[in-house]
């Protein structure tokens, strides 16, 4: 079933380059509401943490450089349908490939630095948004 949730984080070369606002605006424009939101720095450790499903990737070491090289905006939406649709809204995960319109064909600079992250399922998105927030803090 589809849940009306899901986790998003804006990359720190998207944040350092002052594209929140942009990215943010996108996103309401989409229709989806923000339920929660933070600006953090990750340690490492913590990227890696975040990241674990990768841990056996090659890029996995660079990954978690990249994601704790600067702040990042971790926020939990709401909106029907809303790990589907914000997934499409992200554009692929190589922005080479990635459809016009969307966040990634905008602002993502690489496959690594690809500007935002999406959970890729319900299960994730809770996982996810349980990384950055409290129960209270998501309501
Ligand atoms: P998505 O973010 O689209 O769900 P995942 O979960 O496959 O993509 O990958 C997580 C993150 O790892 C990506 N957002 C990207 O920053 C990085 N990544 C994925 N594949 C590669 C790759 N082949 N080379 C370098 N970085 C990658």
């Amino acid at each position: 079933m589809a849940t009306n949730r899901t986790f998003t984080m804006i990359k720190p070369e998207a944040v350092a380059e002052g594209h929140n606002g942009a990215i943010l605006k996108m996103i309401e424009e989409a229709g989806f509401r923000i339920v929660a939101m933070k600006m953090v720095k990750l340690t490492k450790e913590r990227a890696g943490q975040f990241y674990a499903v990768h841990s056996q990737r090659p890029f996995y070491e660079s990954l978690c450089n990249y994601m704790s090289s600067g702040h990042i905006v971790a926020a939990v939406l709401e909106k029907d349908n809303a790990v589907a649709d914000f997934r499409k809204l992200i554009g692929a995960t190589n922005p080479a490939e990635a459809a016009e319109g969307t966040i990634r064909k905008r602002y993502a600079k690489s496959l690594e630095s690809n500007a935002v992250h999406g959970s890729d399922s319900d299960e994730n998105a809770e996982i996810e948004a349980n990384f950055y927030f409290s129960a209270l803090e998501k309501f």
